[in-house]
């Protein structure tokens, strides 16, 4: 019988008031159960901010120094677990262990650089335009924090949220994508037996109509962050819009990799493997375009079909496994929706385009490699995101083109362009529109020390990461000291030089 897991509510792990719990299986395996969670209700969530509110009476008051030595402590946890928690993650989850090392990696680098925040946390002292008068900023926490998460990284972008919220002395609520929960139970764990006080984290499991929805709807949740779907995001901006809340959306992308003619193409060869089929392209920074110049395009897709065909399916668990499968069948089903779709609209499928048969692909969501050849500008498998191994290839007579046809999609998260030209690279990286620009490098492969985010409709402003994260977690509060002992008002007693 599998593991009952529970809520982290109040300083205590807690059955949900639904007395529910619903099944978390392996996507590569869905006959193994890896545990039943809460199904939570709105009363859980209820419960959970007005412990966290306690939870943030003390942190807020507790020296950021201090809380970055939990972090610190954090993160030395999860150097010791590195290696358990990435097999839990690949089993619920699917991508190959070498990748869910890096995203615990990730989780680490994250914790780290937020101890160090501790120690900065800058504000700003600014001259005033009067004498005897001082001008200063700092950093105020602001309450509780919701954040709600995706499948596709189950613990490094919990922790691009939730590290920063709280070494600014926040409260948070965690709610985990229902396919990925028992990551973020580790998580929660870790960051318990870290020393993190009991009320200052909760972890509220359940569906994101439900859970998700209340979160984003609670009064006495002044910030939410984000990551999924640009369709949820509106639905979410919306709310926090009337609410005048503060928040951070992190969503789709139709990224592309531009090839030049004077690119090396075996260096373009691996980045475009591992970015459109590494995680199963179950990446927002996934590659799911291939702009190829014409002079190299046809020798370029064959040398891609022919690699990418070869690659080995399988379970993430499995030694040699290099695609793992999608997260679940609906997942399935839209890439197979999609390479419908590529076929109506004349696009010819160069590799895939099924669901691979035989031993050990029966019992999971594995779908094969797909590469789209011949795809125009403006078709929609150029401009959806699928969120799957399939990859649309567009051919271009030059590097202006290239661009254009990038920028020609409502997302903007990242892009990649292999030449060897130096005055294009610069071109490209001032021109692409786009959060986050690759030279030589594939569209993934962000680092957890600058800041992540996408323009247009992947993103509404904000960043993830890096030092731009830790303002939108904290309010800036300006400070005028006057100590003239008299009255001097701004912009009416000014001083001559
Ligand atoms: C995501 O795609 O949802 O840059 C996050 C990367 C990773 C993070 C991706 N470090 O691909």
């Amino acid at each position: 019988m599998a593991e009952t897991f529970r809520n982290f509510i109040a300083g205590e792990w807690a059955t949900p008031s639904t007395g529910e719990y619903f099944e978390n299986r392996n996507p590569a395996d869905w006959n193994d159960v890896i545990g039943r969670f809460p199904r939570s209700g709105p009363a859980d969530l209820q419960r959970a901010v007005e412990s966290a509110k306690r939870g943030f009476a003390r942190w807020s008051k507790t020296p950021a120094p201090i809380r970055g030595q939990v972090l610190q402590r954090t993160g030395e946890l999860l150097v010791e677990r590195k290696d358990a928690i990435a097999r839990a993650m690949t089993r619920e989850m699917g991508k190959v262990l070498t990748e869910t090392r890096g995203d615990v990696q990730e989780g680490i680098d994250t914790a780290f650089y937020a101890a160090t925040e501790g120690r900065r946390l800058f504000g700003r002292v600014v001259p005033s335009e009067l004498r005897n008068k001082w001008a200063m900023t700092y950093r105020r926490p602001i309450g509780v924090a919701g954040l709600i998460t995706p499948f596709n990284f189950p613990l490094a972008i919990p922790t691009w949220k939730m590290f920063p919220a709280l070494l600014c002395g926040n409260a948070v609520i965690f709610k985990p994508a229902e396919d990925v929960p028992h990551t973020g139970h580790l998580l929660v764990e870790a960051l318990l037996e870290a020393g993190l006080p009991p009320e200052i984290v909760q972890l509220v499991h359940g569906q994101g109509s439900v859970v998700g929805r209340a979160l984003v709807e609670h009064p006495d949740v002044p910030v939410i962050s984000f990551t999924g779907s640009t369709e949820t995001g509106s639905m979410i901006g919306a709310t926090c819009g009337k609410m005048h809340k503060r928040l951070s959306l992190e969503m789709g992308g139709k990224n592309a990799m531009l090839v030049m003619d004077d690119a090396d193409l075996d260096l373009a060869l691996d980045g475009v493997l591992w970015g459109a089929f590494g995680t199963t392209g179950q990446r927002c920074t996934a590659t799911s375009r291939l702009i190829l110049h014409e002079k190299i395009h046809d020798r370029f897709l064959t040398m891609l079909c022919d690699r990418a065909e070869r690659l080995r399916l399988g379970p993430g668990l499995e030694e040699g496994t290099e695609v793992g499968p999608l997260i679940h069948a609906d997942a399935r089903q839209k890439v197979d929706e999609y390479v419908g779709i590529a076929k109506r609209e004349g696009v010819s499928v160069a590799i895939g385009g099924k669901i691979p048969q035989g031993k050990g692909f029966e019992c999971g969501w594995f779908y094969e490699p797909t590469v789209f050849a011949g795809v125009k500008p403006g078709m929609r498998v150029e401009q959806e995101e699928i969120f799957g191994p399939a990859l649309a290839v567009i051919r271009v007579g030059s590097l202006d083109e290239a661009i254009k046809v990038n920028n020609d999609v409502r997302y903007g998260l990242s892009s990649s362009l292999y030449t060897r030209d130096v005055n294009a690279a610069f071109r490209a990286m001032e021109d692409l529109d786009t959060g986050i620009t690759y030279v030589n490098a594939p569209t993934i492969g962000a680092e957890a020390h600058l800041p992540f985010g996408g323009v247009k409709q992947s993103g509404n402003g904000h960043r993830e990461g890096g030092w731009e994260v830790y303002d939108f977690y904290s309010e800036t509060k300006v400070c005028y000291v006057d100590y003239s002992g008299t009255l001097q008002r701004a912009q009416i007693d000014t001083y001559e030089p």
